[in-house]
Formats: C-alpha cells, structure tokens, sequence
C-alpha cells in the first residue's frame, strides 16, 4: 500500500495499483519504475535521423566544456548539439500538430458528408455558430439554407489543410497585433498540413542546420495547430454535436457500475462515441442486456473522447490517462471502446487477465489482439449498435475478482468560450466585460490555463491538483482542459462550492456571484483552441492591452507527456503566452536552444516557455509573471472602491 501511495494520490487509483500488484498485472506504473528514461535522448541529445548514427552529443561530465571540446561535439554528418535538439523538439510539434489537425481532417470530411446528407444520424445542432463561421470565413449566407452553407463551410475547411499559399483564415481572429507581429516574423502559417511536411524535410539529414530557422518553422507549425486544425476541430464539432453548456457530471473509477454492462470509451474523437451515447440507449439494447443478467448499459468515458461526451451529454469520467489500465483492473468493464490517441498498446494484454473486449475502431490505430469493429461514418448506427451488441454479449463472461473503488466526485464541466461570456456577461450583453473589470479591479489577478497529460515519471494527478490549488489560493482563474481537468475533478475543484474552499478572496467573491466554479472546465485538449479564443475576447473587450501578450495570464502542463503537449504549448508561446512545463524538458542538452525558447521568444514573441518541475515553484513563476503584466498594464495597485453619488453618476 505505501508503495502504491507514492504513484499516484488519488485513492481509487492506489487501490487499483495495489490490485494489479495482486493480480500479476504489469502497467505503466511498473513500466516506469523498470525503465529508467535515457538520460542523453530526455534532453534532446540523441539523433536518429540517418543510417549513420543513432548519434549521441551529451553535455561532458560536469556540464563544461572549452570552445575547442564543444566545437568536436557533433554527429556523424556534423551536425551539432543544437542542431540536434532543436531537430527532436520540432519533430515533437509535427507530432502534434499532425495528430489534432488529422483527428480535425476527420472531422471535418464527417461533417462534410453530413451536410451532402451522406452520413445519416448526424445533423446540424449549432445553428448560430453555423452562421458565425460562415461568416467568418466569407462563405455567402444569403438565403440559402443551412445545408447549402454547411458545404461550403466543410470545402473551406478541408482546403485549409492542402492550402499552398495565403494563411489559415482563423488567424483573423486573433488581436490584429497578434496577427502583423506573426507576419513580420514569418511564422503565418500557410496550409497546415505543408507546415507539419517541412518540419519532417528541414529536419532529414543535411536540410535545416540552424537551430534559430528550426525553431522558427517549429512556431508556424505549431500556430497551424491551435490556430488551424485544433480550431477547425473544436468548431465544426460544436456545430455538428452542439455547443457546450454547463452540466453536471461524475469523476473517477467509482462511476463504473457493479450490475450493469460497462462500457467505456477511450481516446480522443467524439464522431463515434456520439453515436455509441445514442446506442447505448436504445430500448433494444436495452432488452438485450436485461436478457443477459445485467441491469442496464452504463457508459462511461476516458481521456478526451471522456471530456467530449461529458460535455454534451454528461456522461461519466472513469479516469484520465493513467488509470486507463487501472479501469480493466477492476474486471468489470465489458468493453473498452478506443479510437485515436493516448490508448496504450498493453490494454489487451491486460484485459486478457479479465474478461474485457478492446475494441479498437479507427483504421489509424490498430493493436493486435484487440477486436477490431471499423467506424464506418456512413452508416455510423450500426457500427455504434456492433459496438454496443458486443460489449452487451460479453456480460455473463464478468468473473468474480471485481472491485469496483468507491470514489467519484462530483464536477460542472462545459464552460465553452461562447457560455463563459454567456454567463459573465447576460444573454442580451454577453461579454467578457465583468472579467475584465475584475481583473482590473484586482478581484481576480489574472487567468492561467492548465491543461494536459498524467506522466508516471511524477506522482499520478498530485503536480496538477498542487499547482491549480496554489493559483486558485492566489486569486488567479484556472482554465482546464485534458487530463489535468480531471485530475482536478476528483478533488473537488471543478464545483462551485470549491470557490469558498479554495480560492482567495477575491476569486471567490466573483465565483459565487457568478455562480461558476474558480475552476472552469473547457473541453478536451483540441478544446485548447478555445482557451485562445477567451484570451482574445479578453483583449478585444478592452482595458488589458491590447495584444495576446499584454494579459496577465499564464500557461502550464506540470504532468505533460504527448508530443500533442508540446505543440498546445508552443502554439500557447507563439501567441504570447508565458508557459511553464513540468517533468522532464527535451532541449536541456543545449543550452542555446533551451535559452533561445526560455528568454529570446519573449522578446521576439512576447511569450515564452519555463521548466519547473515544482509545481507550487511553477504556480509562483507563473503568479510573478502576472504580476509583471499586471504592472505594466498599470493595474498593479488595488483601486479603492468609490461610492458613486448622483453629481459624479451626473458627470459619467
Ligand atoms: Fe547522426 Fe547526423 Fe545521421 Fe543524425 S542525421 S543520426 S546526427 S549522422
Ligand atoms: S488525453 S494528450 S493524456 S491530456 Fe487528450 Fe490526456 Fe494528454 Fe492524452
């Protein structure tokens, strides 16, 4: 038990260590401890870009060196250290990028189809935001109908991913400050899949050698992440399964039910589970699952297609990342469902030690041994049905070594950035105004995005919970996404009652005459595009500056772990936001390429990264940093509050 105590500090998930110590299962827990990571490639010093190498340039022993020594320190084909990591790091953000902005492709050729009536069971939902969009991108309202305009907006956004020339159209939407510093720079990203392509050609042997112009190319791509493909998905889903609102859910492995057939489903694309939601209710299925011994179908999600489907339809968190394994070890799940992104390839091992069918569902991501049930987008029903049908037949093959851990907390989740200006601001004046007055005012000193991954290198969800409850303390408005929303759900956070518990003073007065939790749960990691999209209205609405950078609002991802992370952070950076990471940083094996990101990009972008694995040091660098933006705006001193009299009314 203590030894399951240091890995994680959420209870449900010890206990399930602790029973897959007992069961002989292996996971990610033990799969971390057995393997140290390689401590020349954890900070970017190791190329394997050739057939010449894998070449290795660590730092020598005590970190120096003379010029001469330094200059000898390079790959087979010269390439030196700097070279080396920012190469890694840049291939990281293509990484990234390629998955949000694949995963939107996806998306956006389902929304297509849906518009040409060639994907029955999906319709329009958001109306409204089906007109902003068009009109947005120029695509002619008139008065034709919502199909004829769904169209064109799906043909506009597909281009957007072969464009070859011009910039990504949602580039507009950024402070026009924003947008003229990136042209001057050369990072507008032009189409987002050419961005991802010349991130893999400059850094093949022998292109790019500068480490400077591979940062630079690493930024676009990253701009052509959140900008681009993150946004494109986070729109055109809301469009197709709605707009989130606020709703209430559940968290944690407790939500799992001990007479009903579980399922859950795992990964990233809300396409498909959208339609197992609606499956899993059908009276048939039903029937069917009375008629083998079970209750009911209880559905319940994990990872970001979990954030998608509790957004909309408020179906229950059974975990982030990690305790994706820890969630078979119950031996209770039926079926876990997987489609795209942070599935690990030893679920069916696992679920072998159970009775739990893996199914995974996508043509991009197979694993052998698990059954493989294709999402055909054309006839979505009846993969969702398969899908449902199987799980249900599974139920009387559950054993008897089950245990079902007691926890699950309560969370609000669907502060879209549509319903967060909702809520501030009325329906009749939706605004970020009082945001901005409170912040002005000091009530609330700034706003922090803390986003991202679990990483069993640091103790499961405790980085996040400390961070997120050191800035609330501070006053400071906590924006999630990923798994570090739940992380924070399990404890509480993301309930309106935290404001009392939690937050200082001042967050708290706003929280509770708002009636929103000091911890705003905003979506899944594409959703990160939304937080962009607040951090405009922010400067739009006015008083706080006039760019991106001038906010007092800061990034982090203290638990970070996908390739994803790092394009959100850097696409965070690019537009002016200062971001800290956790765990393990991959540039530290050149100092250049490290201080080119931690202290060059805030002069040039006005943002930059920062490493801390502390998260309470973290939460303070980030805490000063708004102080800094806080002072500069001028808004540093707290202003007095005046009673306004009928002469001084008169006069304003
Ligand atoms: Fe080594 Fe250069 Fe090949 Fe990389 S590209 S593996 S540094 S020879
Ligand atoms: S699922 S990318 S572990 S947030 Fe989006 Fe969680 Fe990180 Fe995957």
């Amino acid at each position: 038990m203590a030894e399951a105590e240091t890995k994680s500090i959420d209870n449900a998930s010890i206990r399930m260590i602790e029973k897959a110590a007992k069961d002989g299962v292996n996971t990610a827990f033990d799969r971390a401890e057995a393997m140290k990571p390689c401590p020349i490639g954890m900070v970017g010093s190791c190329c394997k870009n050739c057939g010449m190498g894998p070449c290795r340039v660590p730092l020598p022993k005590g970190g120096t060196e003379t010029p001469e020594e330094k200059k000898k320190r390079r790959g087979i084909c010269g390439a030196t250290a700097e070279t080396i990591a920012a190469r890694n790091f840049i291939r990281m953000i293509a990484g990234g990028a390629a998955a949000h902005s694949d995963h939107a492709r996806g998306v956006a050729e389902l929304f297509l189809a849906a518009a040409r009536g060639k994907a029955p069971g999906y319709e329009i939902k958001d109306e409204q935001k089906l007109l902003q969009l068009a009109l947005d991108w120029g695509v002619e309202i008139g008065d034709r109908n919502n199909q004829e305009i769904a169209i064109d907006v799906g043909e506009t956004a597909l281009a957007e991913f072969g464009k070859q020339e011009g910039e990504l159209l949602f580039l507009k939407r950024a402070p026009l400050k924003r947008q003229e510093l990136w042209r001057n720079l050369g990072v507008a990203p032009r189409g987002i899949d050419r961005e991802v392509v010349e991130i893999m050609h400059r850094t093949h042997m022998g292109v790019d050698q500068d480490y400077r112009s591979l940062l630079k190319q690493g930024v676009r791509a990253a701009l052509a992440d959140g900008w681009g493909g993150s946004m494109i998905a986070t729109e055109l889903q809301d469009i197709l399964f709605g707009t989130p609102v606020p709703i209430l859910g559940k968290v944690n492995l407790g939500v799992l039910s001990r007479d009903e057939v579980n399922i859950i489903i795992h990964g990233h694309d809300p396409l498909l589970s959208e339609m197992i939601v609606v499956a899993a209710q059908d009276p048939q299925m039903i029937e069917l699952a009375k008629s083998k011994g079970a209750k009911g179908i209880n559905l319940a999600g994990m990872c970001c297609t979990a954030n998608e489907i509790l957004m909309r339809h408020g179906i229950p968190l059974a975990g982030n990342f990690l305790q994706q394994e820890l969630a078979l070890v119950t031996g209770a799940i039926e079926a876990m469902v997987v489609d795209i992104q942070c599935i690990m390839q030893s679920l069916p091992d696992i679920a072998q030690c159970y009775h739990t069918k893996i199914i995974t569902t996508s043509p991009k991501a197979r694993i052998p041994d698990a059954i493989h049930i294709e999402f055909d987008e054309h006839n979505a029903m009846e993969s969702a049905k398969a899908i449902v049908k199987t799980a249900i037949e599974n139920f009387p093959n559950r054993g008897k070594n089950i245990d079902i851990p007691e926890e699950q907390s309560d969370l609000v989740a669907g502060f879209s950035h549509e319903t967060i200006n909702y809520l501030l601001g009325g329906i009749y004046r939706a605004s970020y105004r009082p945001l901005n007055d409170n912040i002005i005012n000091g009530r609330i000193r700034g706003v922090a995005g803390v986003v991202g991954c679990n990483n069993p290198r640091v103790k499961h969800d405790d980085v996040h919970i400390a961070m997120v409850k050191e800035l609330i303390k501070n006053d400071v408005l906590v924006l999630q996404t990923g798994c570090s929303a739940m992380a924070c759900a399990k404890l509480g956070l993301l309930t309106p009652e935290a404001a009392a518990k939690y937050a200082g003073e001042g967050l708290a007065s706003v929280c509770e005459a708002v009636g929103i939790p000091p911890v705003l749960h905003m979506g899944a990691c594409v959703d990160n595009s939304r937080i962009l999209m607040a951090a405009t209205a922010m400067v739009k609405d006015g008083g706080l500056g006039d760019d991106l950078s001038d906010l007092p609002v800061a990034g982090a991802a203290p638990e970070w772990m996908s390739e994803k992370a790092i394009a959100i952070g850097q696409y965070f950076v690019g537009s002016g936001v200062f971001t800290v990471f956790g765990v393990t940083w991959p540039t530290l094996g050149s100092e250049e390429v490290t201080k080119l990101l931690f202290e060059d990009f805030e002069t040039m972008y006005g943002g930059m990264w920062a490493f801390e694995p502390d998260p309470l040091k973290a939460a303070h660098l980030m805490i000063d940093h708004i102080d800094q933006k806080r002072k500069a705006l001028g808004i540093d001193k707290a202003r007095e509050r005046v009673l306004y009299n009928m002469e001084m009314r008169r006069e304003l």
